[in-house]
């Protein structure tokens, strides 16, 4: 008898061998670095000054999303690791990447406002590590007021890889407020509940207990914290005074600084970024190259609304002209599609957004389908008019008194395919705003096969709920 038994498809969804996923992680990496690569061809070679009028001031408008582009490219090469803590002010978060680092790099201390800028800390975890880490430090959330807190939270918040939230004891309506907005930066995040030197053991276990409640009772059903996203640490414990008796009897007492206890935080952070530290890395970069990339298409878009306008009216015109004189049915249906289809190439070539004429026909597919009625209507009318036309034109060359009945349907029929036109170039219009990070190689492509890979244990298995759901 034969093997019941038939091999079984290896699924994204079964666990890997360590072996496997690093080769995993890094085509991650490479896809990711590929993707920005061609975004950054795309965007710095096309804009050359002198071909429109607005292209200096088109080139000065997208220097940032360029930076953006170029700052994660570098990134992806040197595989650098962004790490951020937030946290109100005095919660230990200067002291927490202090005791990471093994030494007091960062100043610590108990008045208000000792670390004022975000400050960024290189650390090597340990010698073999394939990832470089910058430790990012930040200033209490509560120490920076309104507008520039919210813009330094998100700022440092986009730029992260993982965040370490601190508390230090049971957390404040404020400090709750600020995790679950830094949960929608969506971004991995541990909880560290620093200071636990201070609390007798009993107390440290219940205020332990109340953060896995409230980590798990997140707003609209998503819970805010797994359990393992928590972690206890005492990363600058008070000195203890302790009495020291000598040889002749004598007694002194003399301070003595407990070690900090942090190797929890640490074994937690390098399993996360032994597992998917690279992909986390790759997805990253990616979500800022497709927020970059947006913004450039929107800036260009708005710059060259002008000249976008005229060329869709010019085309509209044409198309209606074209379709009227021509007085053969199909060969105007014909015609009015070619039309479309430039329209949709000088559209992209106006806006230098990358744009194969395969693409354009396809979108120009897309936009006859979705917006369906009216377009059919143009196509219905093409045929019915047309043919109309069609017989209007054999019978006008026998009496003139026809010509006026040709010319009726051609107007009507112009008038229609006119206004499809228009929908066409609006269309898009919209679609190119959005549409380039798609492609092969686009980021939005790319975003998703690394989301269709990841494995259920993993942090961004979690974060893919969210991801996947359209912005
Ligand atoms: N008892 C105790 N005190 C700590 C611990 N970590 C930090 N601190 C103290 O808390 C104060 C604020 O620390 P700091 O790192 O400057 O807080 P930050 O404002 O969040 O950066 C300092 O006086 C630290 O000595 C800890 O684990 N235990
Ligand atoms: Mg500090």
């Amino acid at each position: 008898m034969t093997n019941s038994r038939s091999p079984q498809p290896n699924s994204s969804a079964e666990p890997q061998t360590s072996s496997a996923r690093t080769n995993q992680q890094e085509t991650h990496l490479n896809r990711a670095r590929a993707s920005l690569r061609q975004a950054l061809s795309w965007y710095s070679h096309l804009r050359k000054p002198g071909q429109l009028p607005s292209n200096l001031e088109l080139q000065a408008a997208l220097k940032p999303e360029l930076e953006v582009l170029t700052s994660n490219l570098n990134k992806l090469d040197y595989s650098v690791i962004r790490i951020a803590v937030f946290g109100l002010v005095s919660r230990g978060k200067s002291a927490v990447l202090n005791a990471l680092l093994g030494q007091k790099i960062l100043q610590t201390g108990p008045l208000n406002g000792v670390t004022q800028w975000p400050r960024s800390v290189r650390w090597t975890p340990n010698a073999n590590a394939k990832v470089q880490v910058e430790l990012i430090d930040t200033p209490g959330l509560d120490e920076i007021q309104g507008q520039t807190r919210a813009e330094m939270a998100q700022d440092v918040a986009r730029q992260a890889d993982l965040i370490l939230f601190v508390v230090a004891g049971d957390i404040t309506r404020t400090e709750y407020q600020a995790l679950c907005e830094l949960r929608q930066a969506q971004k991995p995040l541990i909880l560290v509940f620093n200071k636990v030197d201070l609390y007798p053991d009993t107390d440290k276990q219940a205020i332990y207990q109340n953060l896995q409640q409230l980590g798990a009772r997140g707003g609209d059903r998503k819970s805010v914290l797994l359990p393992d996203e928590i972690v206890m640490v005492a990363a600058e414990p008070t000195p203890l005074e302790v009495r020291v008796e000598w040889p002749d009897s004598e007694v002194t007492y003399e301070w003595e600084i407990p070690a900090p206890q942090i190797d929890e935080l640490k074994q937690t952070i390098l399993s996360i970024l032994n597992r998917e530290g690279r992909s986390l890395l790759a997805l990253n970069a990616l979500i800022q190259a497709r927020e970059a990339e947006a913004a450039i298409a929107q800036k260009t878009i708005d710059l060259r609304n002008t000249e976008a306008e005229n060329l869709i009216w010019q085309f509209t015109r044409y198309k209606a002209l074209a379709v009227a004189l021509n007085p053969i049915a199909f060969l105007d249906l014909l015609g009015g599609f070619v039309a479309d289809l430039a329209l949709i190439r000088s559209l992209s070539h106006l806006y230098e957004l990358p744009m194969t004429s395969y693409q354009a026909a396809k979108l120009l597919k897309t936009i006859l389908i979705s917006s369906g009625g009216l377009l059919l209507g143009e196509l219905g009318s093409s045929l019915i008019l047309g043919l109309g036309k069609t017989t209007a034109a054999i019978a006008s060359a026998e009496s003139p008194t026809n010509i006026s009945a040709y010319a009726g349907a051609a107007m009507t029929q112009a008038g229609i395919a006119g206004y499809g036109s228009y929908t066409v170039g609006r269309a898009a219009q919209v679609y190119l705003e959005q549409g380039c990070t798609w492609g092969q190689l686009g980021a939005n492509t790319v975003i998703q096969e690394i989301l269709n890979q990841v494995e259920p244990n993993t942090i961004l298995y979690r974060l893919r709920q969210e991801l996947e759901q359209p912005e």
